[in-house]
């Protein structure tokens, strides 16, 4: 039988915690539950981001600030539960950034990996460890762990990005490193082109050694690909209940997740489709290529459109409902979790 407390049992209690405080001990048993919850719990909220916001509130930035000065002109998405902390998820950091015509954003390596979805205008570059690559609409780029990166944008139009990255991660594990390259922009050493060639078309160069560590040696995965590979699936097979078509990214020299960290993917949702309800324990940020509809994410209800941004938290259902064909891509935690044996779904759930 447990024990019936005594009257001064409570005020006792308090006592041994005060004193224990100034050794900088605390009593599990108080926070107990809030430590071990029965299922993931998070600050992080669903939440969207408008491109009507979006776009006109980039540009202003853009009058104020050049991209040399701001090294990287960038509009952080805050998620709304954990404002001030620069993170879309409790693991993630997404932003959009603008460079616009004649600018560049100077060379830096950092541990951080980053990726680039593209969203509006052409003309722009990002640089690689000495290869460039142009950027268009819907391209999917990577920034390897401590790669040399600049952008630049010397065409004629101002370009938009969607930058994801583990700073999150690197910020709890306390890995961060960066350092400046000595010039504004690094040299060329490579064509542009050249990793796509060499490990991209299901041939790789005898004895090769991935350039990028644990990261994908195709540093650019252009949306004309993707594009096409998810039309193709789109007349050979019926759309999965949860998914639609969706892709994953994958490093080549490996058939695993293009990034260490960072799970990235592309999906296909033909028009008038609705999803089956889907959790999993990746927290997933989305960003609409195509097409429009809804989205219910833990029961909240947000309407989507062309080049906006969302965001699923950790086992919250997600459900889409499509009023046109739509391309969403996506990205998360979850090479990350599954490496460490912690990833979970739930389809119907
Ligand atoms: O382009 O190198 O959104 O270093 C945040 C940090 C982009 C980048 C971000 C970065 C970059």
């Amino acid at each position: 039988m447990a024990s019936v407390p005594k009257p001064d049992l409570g005020a006792a209690r308090q006592d041994l915690y005060r004193k224990i405080e100034k050794h900088n001990f605390a009593p599990l048993w108080e926070v107990y539950h809030e430590l071990i919850p029965d299922q993931p719990v998070t600050r992080c909220k669903p939440a969207i981001w408008k491109w009507a916001d979006s776009r006109p509130y980039l540009m202003e930035a853009g009058r104020l600030i050049t991209a040399k000065e701001a090294l990287r002109r960038v509009l952080v998405l805050q998620n709304p539960g954990m404002r001030g902390e620069s993170c879309i998820t409790q693991s993630l950091f997404a932003g959009l950034q603008l460079i616009l015509p004649g600018e560049v954003a100077p060379s830096h390596r950092h541990t951080q990996s980053a990726l680039r979805f593209v969203v509006e205008g052409t003309g722009a570059y990002t640089a690689v460890d000495g290869e460039r690559s142009m950027m268009n609409p819907g391209d999917f780029i990577i920034t390897p762990s401590w790669t040399w990166h600049d952008h630049g944008n010397p065409g004629s139009e101002p370009v938009i990005w969607l930058d994801g990255l583990d700073l999150p991660i690197l910020r709890a594990f306390a890995a961060q490193f960066h350092e400046p390259y000595p010039e504004e922009v690094q040299p060329i050493s490579r064509g542009e082109g050249a990793s796509l060639a060499r490990y991209g078309n299901n041939l790789k160069p005898l004895g090769a050694v991935a350039p990028f560590g644990k990261t994908s040696p195709i540093f650019s995965y252009p949306y004309s690909r993707s594009r096409e590979t998810l039309s193709k699936l789109a007349k050979e097979g019926d759309p999965d209940a949860c998914h639609g078509w969706k892709l994953e990214f994958t490093n080549p020299l490996t058939g695993g997740p293009a990034m260490p960290t960072i799970g990235t993917f592309i999906q296909l949702l033909p028009k008038g489709f609705r999803t089956s309800p889907y959790r999993s324990t990746d927290g997933t940020v989305f960003q609409v290529a195509e097409g429009k509809g809804k989205v219910s994410i833990g029961g909240e209800e947000f309407s989507f459109g062309p080049k906006d941004t969302f965001v699923a938290p950790s086992w919250h259902p997600v459900t889409l409902e499509t009023k046109e064909e739509c391309v969403l891509f996506s990205y998360s935690d979850r090479p990350a979790q599954l490496a460490l044996g912690l990833w979970r779904e739930q389809r119907d759930g």
